[in-house]
């Protein structure tokens, strides 16, 4: 059976920017950069307004001032992103469990199917951006489409805060104009290499024969003569379908106590518990990871025969294995819990999806 899949891919705006511009009034309507600051350090993202001057995501500190004189550097809050993103995923589960996170800030959903009995994948697309709005006080831009690449090229279209929908009959005209390095998965230096070729577009992309691309490209020219034709089967790999669910800490200071590492280890159970309840896992195995300060890494486990879900089930376990692992007085950089052995829930996914 052949069903047309309904694919929303969802990103938030200037990310890490908006939620410094949210948190302090002082820095709205102003060229802000997040990242590690005017002297060292790269930018991670920049507010629309530094935009403007150039300053983007991964150029130097110093050149983004040199773009931008009043640019003003903030350092990132991961805490709070994170919380944000958590909030973002909660609201997409409302209306679907496939749900793929690319990162903290944006996701594809497959929404073919979904929990409210939506037809409309625009009309969804649009009331989880509203959602979000209401929620975090952040916008978010969205792009519907019928798989994984257009969806993903779609949400930059309007972005910041709007909608773009490519319909299956559309989608050879849009991607006939599109620049070819708007084509996800063609970074700057493939995008250079196609325009050697004289490939500038999705028309011109669509003219070359698969041979030429596969011997020029290698396994991605596959890719790349599918996309230029719209095709994209990947599934969306939701989060139950993973094979395992962890959550770790880096210390801004190595820990060197036991006390320190067992209350640190509560906080990263807790974690670690929440997301076992959000994705509703059922894994039997639980793996303690250590890096030292050193950067050696060790991980112990401990398998059970029945699913870990609970907090002080898996509280007492991650102890036990911290007492064999951890001696007093060594340096730990990190540490990380991660469940894994999960039950086989390959036949609850759709037909539909393989
Ligand atoms: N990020 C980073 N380093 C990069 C790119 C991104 O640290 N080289 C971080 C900061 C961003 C977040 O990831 O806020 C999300 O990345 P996006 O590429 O989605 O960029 P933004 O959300 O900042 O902007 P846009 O409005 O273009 O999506
Ligand atoms: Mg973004």
């Amino acid at each position: 059976m052949d069903v047309q899949r309904k694919i929303i891919h969802i990103d938030m705006d200037a990310f890490y920017a908006a939620v410094e511009q949210r948190d302090n009034p002082d820095l709205r309507g102003k060229p802000i950069a997040v990242g590690g600051g005017k002297k060292r350090g790269v930018v991670a993202t920049a507010s629309y307004e530094a935009r403007k001057f150039g300053v983007r995501s991964a150029i130097s500190g110093v050149q983004a001032a040199k773009l931008c004189p009043n640019l003003i550097f903030v350092t990132p809050r991961f805490d709070v992103y994170h919380s944000v993103s958590d909030e973002i995923r909660s609201i997409f589960h409302e209306y679907t469990d496939f749900v793929e996170p690319l990162s903290l800030d944006e996701a594809y959903l497959d929404v073919t199917v979904n929990k409210k009995g939506m037809p409309s994948a625009t009309l969804l697309a649009e009331e989880i951006r509203m959602k979000i709005f209401q929620k975090t006080n952040l916008t978010a831009s969205a792009g519907v489409s019928y798989n994984k690449f257009l969806a993903k090229v779609a949400s930059d279209i309007n972005k910041p805060n709007g909608c773009f929908v490519i319909r299956p009959k559309d989608s050879i005209q849009f991607l006939n104009t599109l620049p070819i390095e708007k084509f996800f998965g063609i970074g700057k230096k493939t995008s250079q290499k196609m325009k050697s070729f004289g490939i500038y577009n999705g028309l011109l992309l669509r003219e070359k024969e698969l041979y030429f691309l596969v011997k020029h490209f290698g396994k991605a020219g596959k890719y790349f003569y599918d996309i230029a034709r719209g095709i994209d089967t990947r599934p969306v790999i939701s989060e139950r379908m993973r094979k395992s669910i962890g959550t770790e800490k880096t210390f801004e200071t190595d820990i060197n106590t036991v006390f320190a590492c067992i209350t640190e280890l509560y906080y990263i159970a807790k974690d670690l518990h929440q997301a076992i309840v959000e994705g509703n896992y059922k894994g039997k195995t639980l793996v303690l990871k250590i890096k030292y300060h050193d950067f050696t890494q060790h991980t112990h486990s401990k398998t059970v025969n029945y699913p870990l879900t609970d907090f002080k089930q898996i509280l007492t376990i991650s102890k036990s294995l911290l007492s064999v692992a951890y001696k007093e007085g060594e340096k730990v950089r990190l540490m990380g819990l991660t469940l894994t052995n999960f039950a086989d829930e390959r036949e609850d996914i759709p037909q539909l999806f393989i």
